[in-house]
């Protein structure tokens, strides 16, 4: 396959003052007739002509009215064409109905739909797919269906068509269509300039109970943006649509978002407050973005985190102000170091900003996303609040309508702040994760902290620079008070030392401070020091930290050394679950151990081969010995925390509904799931429902339960993945893999649907002892089954491939095993070039 490279770009030799589409719906020979109005690009000397398209049956081509006689190669066409501006006109037919890859236009349930970023447009039809170039479009749908949506406004509908124009100029990746017999919900939002714009959430029949959550996530976050970045939508109208069958969670298309129903579609019956929580950020993303990537977007895809790691930082601020910051920063940096720790420190480490790619859909990364999220929180934070905001309105003027580079975005940082950014934009350039070691000496009243810093050589990097660090830094005496609030450190050398003057004793250091910055710290310290930073420090976030890194302590100790689980900790992490003070959902967040996979991480980082089965082992001993240390607190501590008011998905039920759940899933090891089962039986919402659920699969209790949850929600598609994947992730390592392949073999097992493999074959990676069982069997069965993907869904078979990206951490018999797997999907025969380049390179 072809590799495409940053160096490499060159401006479009034509631009697009005009689009217009008509589409002549048929499931199996839909037509679409383009017009398409060139005009010579003043910015280059290139005048040769070529249109991306694939997978296109080309019934006419017309070049000012003339037979246009393109020449055609799998990836598009190339033609003569004249040297001023010219007229392109096109008939081409697809075929939606067969396409299960889920890009371009295809069919869910018989509805319409598209998905177009990154490069689906082109399987719709010919065009300059690529997203420097952008133009208003004009869409006349034409299909016997009675809901027909198009980008932008309506301009004008009948019986059986109508037409749509979307004013702002767009690349083709924001196009899109859907066409179906939808119910929708409606609301309205007044701007704060006083437009009165339309808002419906369209979802198939049968599911409009489903609906009135995120229409309000929407309205907040509209007023969200005006408040907090002074950003006002810009149409008449918004849509969201909700869709079954989509590779990822939600899309958005201008003026038309497209949504994973499991990304939109709530209530409290079906749905966990983790997923209200989900939909609420993910609907404010696809939001934000149509400023950050809609009216601002991208000049080419290695630009990605340009749109997304901003979307991303924006969505955070916006959960932290809607609920708890702290709690939102605990789980961003829960997730950060689960799957960009994790891609960092593995075969699939790349840049924030790619310098090449084979298929950019691999690309839609946790590092692009996440760590492209980080990289602005620390510019938030070493320009402070004021400037950000300053340079972001600098962004939005200078920028509008423009598609843009990292270099643009630096750019007016630098001329907002008058600072010098060229290091810091080596956080864009680099891969791998920062590990910071920080020693302190304490010399007549002057106290020093000595830090170095060292990124690791990562594929294809292995030299690496020092990188400008914002270490937030807080000091704290031995009685627990505070004796030096958080003081942000800049570090730019490898090495570099700040001192503490003033001081009438040797603090106690509280250090990187609400993770302000995406780095692995090292510090000789001890649990007695851990545990008084979890009792006394004032940073909520470090607070957390210290009880993580006391728990992990226990934990590999218990692995390495057989040591029994440590009195200490369980003492701290006792005092900490019973602390009234302090909130609920914190105090769940803090009970919570880490995860196999974080444990594993940990121990390859220091240099021992984990065992999968031993972290399975130690986690549950750990987990009994914290149930039978607390167990006469357990009972009052659910009492406490129980919610008796009717169900709200916010912030502070969910929160006293997460303490709960930790007390009951503790109290199920010690009573065989009886309160697990009262719980069971008496639950009104899904929150309540599915972790008694998990209690009682756990205490070996779960048959009934599981049986009575498959007869109430068998028609419920999206609880319904719920069940598949919690049998799996719950099942005994040796039990694993045989669960998922015989949930395969169900009748609603459909493997075209992503949602359901997900559930099945997302659960299985997420089982570690599972997966990575001695018997291989995990890791036969998500072979089997990937390669069978393949043929039907390239982008999720590719994605979930990451499930092998930790392969070397493991012994030689795990690694041969894993191996002689990924060699078996490299010699399918018609490999998708996305699962090729995946298995490339983490073979590599
Ligand atoms: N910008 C979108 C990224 C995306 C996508 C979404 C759905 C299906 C396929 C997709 N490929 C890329 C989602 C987002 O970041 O908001
Ligand atoms: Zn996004």
């Amino acid at each position: 396959p072809q590799t495409f490279y940053l160096s490499d770009y060159t401006p479009p030799a034509f631009l697009i003052d005009e689009v217009s589409l008509t589409f002549r719906l048929a499931p199996e020979a839909t037509r679409v007739i383009s017009r398409i109005h060139f005009v010579p690009n003043p910015d280059t000397t290139d005048r040769s002509f070529f249109l991306h398209g694939e997978q296109l049956k080309l019934i006419s081509a017309k070049i000012d009215g003339h037979d246009a006689n393109p020449t055609l190669t799998a990836q598009g066409l190339t033609a003569e064409v004249p040297d001023h501006e010219f007229t392109w006109e096109a008939e081409v037919e697809i075929s939606p109905a067969t396409n299960t890859a889920l890009e371009g236009l295809y069919m869910s349930n018989g509805m319409y739909c598209t998905q177009c970023e990154a490069e689906g447009f082109r399987k719709i039809t010919y065009y300059p797919d690529r997203p420097d170039v952008m133009a208003p479009f004009h869409v006349r749908i034409e299909g016997d269906l009675p809901v027909l949506l198009s980008n932008g406004n309506p301009v004008d509908q009948g019986e059986g068509w109508a037409e749509w124009s979307d004013p702002w100029p767009k690349p083709a990746y924001l196009f899109a269509l859907v066409a179906g017999d939808l119910r929708a919900t409606s609301g309205t939002f007044t701007t704060r300039s006083g437009n009165e714009v339309a808002l419906n959430l369209w979802v198939r029949p049968g599911d409009e109970g489903k609906t009135e959550f995120g229409l309000q996530a929407l309205k907040d976050s509209m007023k969200w943006d005006e408040d907090v970045y002074g950003r006002e939508y810009d149409l008449d109208l918004f849509n969201i649509v909700a869709v079954d069958d989509f590779n990822m969670g939600a899309m958005e298309n201008k003026g038309l978002n497209i949504f994973n129903s499991s990304a939109v579609l709530a209530s409290p019956e079906t749905s966990t407050d983790a997923n209200f929580e989900r939909i609420e950020g993910i609907i404010a993303h696809e939001y934000f973005h149509n400023w950050t990537g809609n009216r601002i977007t991208c000049r080419d895809w290695f630009q990605l985190c340009l749109k997304e790691g901003l979307t991303v930082f924006r969505d955070q601020q916006f959960t932290s102000d809607m609920r708890s910051e702290p709690v939102k920063r605990i789980s961003d940096v829960l997730m950060l170091r689960a799957r960009q720790f994790r891609e960092d420190a593995g075969p699939l480490a790349h840049n924030v900003r790619p310098e090449s790619y084979q298929e950019i859909n691999n690309f839609y990364t946790a590092t692009v996303y996440e760590k492209g999220a980080e990289v602005i929180g620390m510019l938030f934070r070493l320009v402070g609040e004021t400037d950000y905001y300053r340079a972001l309105d600098m962004y939005f003027q200078r920028h509008d309508g423009q598609a843009c580079t990292i270099e643009d975005w630096i750019a007016v940082f630098e001329d907002a702040t008058g600072r010098d950014l060229t290091q810091f934009k080596r956080w864009y350039t680099q891969a791998g994760t920062p590990h910071l070691t920080v020693t302190e000496e304490w010399v007549n009243g002057k106290y020093n902290l000595h830090f170095k810093q060292e990124t690791k050589p990562t594929p294809g990097q292995p030299d690496k620079q020092p990188l400008v660090i914002p270490i937030a830094v807080g000091l704290l005496a031995h009685d627990g008070s505070e004796i030096v609030p958080t003081t942000l450190l800049e570090m730019t050398e490898a090495a570099q030392t700040f001192s503490f003057d003033g001081l009438t004793e040797r603090p106690i250091p509280s250090i990187l401070r609400e993770f302000s910055a995406p780095v692995v710290l090292h510090r000789d310290t001890n649990n007695q020091e851990r545990a008084f930073l979890l009792a006394h420090d004032t940073d909520p976030f470090n607070k957390w930290e210290a009880g993580r890194a006391l728990a992990k302590d226990v934990l590999v100790r218990m692995i390495t050394k057989g040591t029994k689980p440590d009195t200490g900790f369980l003492d701290a992490l006792r005092q900490m679950a019973l602390d009234d003070t302090q909130d609920p959902a914190f105090r769940a967040l803090a009970m919570a151990l880490p995860s196999q996979d974080d444990i594993a991480q940990t121990l390859f980082a220091s240099g021992v081969t984990p065992d999968p089965m031993a972290i399975y082992g130690a986690v549950k001993t750990l987990s009994r010995a914290i149930a039978e240390h607390m167990k006469d607190d357990l009972p009052a501590l659910l009492a406490a925390n129980t919610v008796t008011e009717p169900y709200q998905p916010n912030a502070e039920q969910s929160g006293k509904r997460a303490l709960a759940n930790t007390a009951l899933s503790l109290l199920s090891k010690l009573d065989n799931g009886a309160a697990a089962q009262a719980q069971y039986d008496a639950a009104d919402n899904m929150t309540q429902q599915l972790s008694a659920l998990s209690c009682l699969i756990r205490a070996g209790a779960g048959a009934d339960a599981l049986a009575k949850f498959e007869q109430q929600w068998h028609g419920d598609r999206l609880v319904m993945d719920k069940w598949f994947g919690l049998q799996v992730m719950l099942a005994e390592p040796e039990d694993a893999a045989r669960v998922a392949q015989t949930l395969t073999e169900r009748d609603d097992f459909d493997m075209k649907n992503p949602n359901r493999f997900r559930a099945v074959f997302g659960a299985l990676a997420g089982n570690p002892a599972g997966f990575h069982h001695p018997s291989g069997d995990g890791y036969r069965t998500m072979a089997d089954w990937l390669i069978k993907l393949d043929t039907v869904n390239p982008q999720t078979t590719a994605r979930m491939c990451s499930a092998f990206d930790t392969w070397k951490r493991y012994d030689a018999d795990r690694q041969a095993m894993i191996r002689d797997q990924l060699e078996r999907i490299a010699a399918k025969p018609d490999l998708s070039r996305d699962v090729t380049e995946m298995v490339e390179r983490i073979m590599a």
